[in-house]
């Protein structure tokens, strides 16, 4: 099983904000992707296993940025 969802997170601007959301999403249980998109605001996670909403909006908040949307 593999899962991909894509998330608007809000206050990235840098290559630094990037490398936080990527290590703190990257941390979750099962995650075996994180990619950002700096320009658009994007984070898209794959995951082996069901991947709950909840635990990745808490990631990027405890890398200090907000899920949107
Ligand atoms: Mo870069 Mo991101 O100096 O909050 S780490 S803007």
């Amino acid at each position: 099983t593999t899962v991909t969802a894509t998330y608007t997170v809000s206050g990235m601007t840098c290559g630094h904000c990037v490398a936080s959301v990527t290590e703190e999403v990257g941390a979750i249980e099962g995650v075996t992707g994180v990619e950002v998109d700096l320009a658009d605001g994007k984070v898209t996670v794959t995951s082996a296993a069901a991947l709950a909403d909840a635990a990745v909006r808490a990631a990027v908040e405890e890398a200090g940025y907000e899920v949107v949307g």
